[in-house]
Parts: structure tokens; C-alpha cells; sequence
């Protein structure tokens, strides 16, 4: 695999400075009371989405899952009407009635972020079956964490998967926490890669590393592009907050949380950059700002967008 030349390595930095800037941002939206519903951010896991989604054209898919804004971010979804449907208006890309957990956009290949666990596995192994049958030459990736791989449907998907040799990527998050559950308690094996040895497909586990995850979503992607079949790919992750905004993770303990912050993706490939003289601090403060400018912008753009009218709320429902 091509090693990442400089521009590559300002954009990855980019799209990750932009995903935990616009998460902040909606931390703070969501807690004044401007977003409805829930939401779940993904501080601390924005190298995987940079690395994964850096492999992938808009005409490939992703399913992602509740913690699904870094993946919709960097396969390329508009920030204006991705904040406007996250604040439940009309001129959101699902009509304001997806909200974060159900955000999905056919044009950019994002299936959608579901609210079920496993629930965007089998709809991507479904995709990913069609692109085979109808050999379109996509790839497929479905996102989700550890707790999503003790579902049924992750074994049946990658059942299917593996016999058929579907172009199809199941790239795991594994943040070590599923809502209030520690892994150690709810799976039996340390490494969601293992699980793969059922299916007799690859399983690779790679650190919280943008450039790692780069490198190994790359040699994955391109074997299911090349139709020899499907991999898992355990990405070890750090969730730094709670499950949901609002979840204080009492029941983590300061110390823990503290260490996984320490371990921090996007302040460790910032250090790599300088060091490297690949980024300059200044070039820094300048991506700082446009970004935030950026979602300044997307926001007012949200505020100022139109409610939904009642009488439309059974439009476009299969009933
Ligand atoms: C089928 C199903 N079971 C339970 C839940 C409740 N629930 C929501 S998120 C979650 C934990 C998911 O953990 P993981 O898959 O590791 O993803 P993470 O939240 O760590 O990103 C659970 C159990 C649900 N939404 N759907």
C-alpha cells in the first residue's frame, strides 16, 4: 500500500480535527436543549472513520450505527443539512425525522446510522450481496462496536459473508464499553479479530492510529474489491464520554476515563505531524478556525431552518 504522502496526511488530520470539533459543538447544542431525541458522540474514535472512509468512493456504502456522525462525516455528508436534520428540521437530509440515529443520506452510500444494535449489519451484507450480484465493483463497509458482535445477526451476516465472498468490510470499533458494560462481562474472547476464525475469513486488530487503520482498511477493501472476500477489522478504540450525552459514566470511574483521553488519536498524530514538519502550529490554529467558522455557520444554517408540519408526519410512511 502507498504510504499517505503530505496532502493525505493534512486531510486526515483535518477530517479528524472537524469530526471532534462538530461533536463538541453538538455536546453543547444538544445540552442548551436544541436537539431532540438522543445523541451519542464519538470523541476520542475519529480515527477510524478518516482511516476507513479515505478507501472509499460515493458510490460505496456504510452502515453505521448510533455513534454514527464520524462515518457520515467523512464519507462526505454536507455539515449544514446534516445539522439541521440532527435539529429535527425539514430541511434535514431525512426530512428532520431521522435525527443522529437514523441519519442517512443514498446519494453519498451512507445506509444509515441505526438505533438497533447489529442493525446495520445484515442491511450492509444485503448491499453488498446486490453489488456482487449485479457486479457493480462497490465495497461495502458496515461500522459498529464490540457489543454489536454478540448479536445474532453479526454471525449469520458474516456467515453469508464469508461463503459467498461478499465485497464487504465488517470494520468493529471495539471502545471496550457497551452502554454501561464493560467488555470483560458481556464477550468471552479479548479480541472481536477472533471471531472471524468461525467464518474462516481474515480477522485484524489494529490500534487507535489513523495511519494503521489506513494502511489495514486499505489491504482490506481492496481484497473485497477484488472479490476475494470479506475481513474484520477490530479497530481498539477510546469512547472518552458517556454512552449517550448526558450519561455521567459514574459507573467508569474518573481514572479510567483520564487514561483513555490520555490516549488521545488526534493529539498523537497532531505530534506526529509537527515532528515531521509535516504541519506548522500556525497551519493548525488556521485549520482550527475555518472549521469552527464552518460549523458556526452550519449551525445558524439549522437554527434558522423550519420545523416540521404535523399534518405531513405520515407522508412517506409504508402504513
Ligand atoms: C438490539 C438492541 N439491543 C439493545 C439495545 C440498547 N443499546 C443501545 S446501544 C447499546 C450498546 C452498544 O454497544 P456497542 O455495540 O459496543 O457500541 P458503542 O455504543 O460502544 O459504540 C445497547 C445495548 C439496542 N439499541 N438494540
Amino acid at each position: 500500500m502507498k504510504k499517505p504522502g503530505k496532502a493525505k496526511l493534512i486531510e486526515f488530520y483535518t477530517k479528524m480535527v472537524r469530526i471532534r470539533k462538530i461533536e463538541q459543538k453538538l455536546m453543547e447544542v444538544f445540552s442548551n436543549g436544541e436537539i431532540p431525541g438522543f445523541i451519542h458522540v464519538s470523541i476520542g474514535q475519529e480515527a477510524a472513520p478518516v482511516g476507513i472512509c479515505s478507501h472509499l468512493s460515493d458510490s460505496d456504502y456504510i452502515s453505521t450505527t448510533h455513534r454514527g456522525h464520524g462515518h457520515a462525516l467523512a464519507k462526505g455528508i454536507d455539515l449544514k443539512f446534516f445539522m439541521a436534520e440532527l435539529f429535527g428540521k425539514r430541511e434535514g437530509y431525512c426530512l428532520g425525522r431521522s435525527g443522529s440515529m437514523h441519519l442517512a443520506d443514498k446519494n453519498l452510500g451512507i445506509m444509515g446510522a441505526n438505533g438497533i444494535v447489529g442493525g446495520g449489519i445484515p442491511i450492509a451484507t444485503g448491499a453488498a450481496l446486490a453489488a456482487k450480484y449485479k457486479k457493480t465493483g462497490q465495497v461495502v463497509v458496515a461500522t459498529f462496536g464490540e457489543g454489536a458482535t454478540s448479536e445474532g445477526v453479526f454471525h449469520e451476516a458474516l456467515n453469508i459473508a464469508a461463503i459467498h465472498k461478499l465485497p464487504i468490510v465488517y470494520a468493529c470499533e471495539n471502545n471496550e464499553w457497551a452502554e454501561f458494560s464493560p467488555q470483560r462481562i458481556h464477550m468471552s474472547v479479548k479480541d472481536v479479530k477472533d471471531r472471524a476464525a468461525a467464518y474462516a475469513i481474515p480477522g485484524v486488530s489494529v490500534s487507535n492510529d489513523v495511519l494503521k487503520i489506513y494502511e489495514e482498511a486499505g489491504k482490506a477493501i481492496k481484497m473485497a474489491r477484488e472479490g476475494r472476500g470479506p475481513t474484520l477489522l477490530e479497530i481498539k478504540s477510546e469512547r472518552w464520554y458517556g454512552h449517550y450525552v448526558g450519561d455521567a459514566q459514574k459507573y467508569r470511574g474518573k481514572e479510567k476515563v483520564a487514561e483513555a483521553m490520555k490516549k488521545d488519536c488526534l493529539l498523537n498524530f497532531e505530534k506526529l505531524l509537527l515532528k515531521d514538519n509535516v504541519l506548522q502550529r500556525k497551519d493548525i490554529d488556521r485549520i482550527e478556525k475555518e472549521i469552527q467558522a464552518e460549523i458556526n455557520e452550519a449551525v445558524d444554517f439549522a437554527r434558522g431552518c423550519s420545523p416540521p408540519d404535523p399534518s405531513e408526519m405520515m407522508d412517506g410512511l409504508y402504513v
